[in-house]
């Protein structure tokens, strides 16, 4: 089992309000969940931004199927890429748009140029990287 510490935080009311309000509109029961999950973000973040280690990348990419070069080129990509993505899930939204969604393993920056190569494919509606982690860095 962890090891837990206490420890107090001086903050303006006002602001700590905010805050509350904020947590508590997502769900949140207390403060310190809320503050561990920040902590949690900001070194995701920190690893992405300073690491070379392996990290997890969430793709999500909306587009018409009707456009056969894209969805040619985007199946490219992916078997290009293969050791990188460990995973793909393709929705059909409806009678035009498809969801995909592509889970990268690897280094950030191996994650965002494939990011890139997606986003900028003629006819990508939207494309979103979600960044997350191995959970190896983390307690
Ligand atoms: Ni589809």
């Amino acid at each position: 089992m962890q090891k837990i510490t206490r420890f107090g935080v001086s903050i303006d009311e006002k602001l700590l309000e905010h805050f509350d309000e904020k947590i508590s509109s997502e769900g949140y029961l207390n403060r310190s969940e809320a503050i561990r999950d920040l902590i949690r973000e900001s070194l995701v973040e920190k690893e992405w931004k300073l690491g070379d280690g392996e990290l997890i990348g969430v793709v999500s990419l909306v587009f018409s199927h009707s456009k056969r070069e894209l969805t040619e080129a985007l199946t490219e990509i992916q078997h290009h890429h293969y050791p990188s993505i460990i995973s793909a899930v393709h929705i059909h939204l409806d009678h035009d748009n498809c969801l995909e969604v592509l889970i990268l393993k690897g280094k950030g920056k191996k994650i965002r140029a494939i990011t890139d190569e997606l986003k900028t494919l003629r006819g990508v509606k939207h494309c979103q990287l979600s960044i997350s982690t191995t959970g190896k860095e983390l307690p």
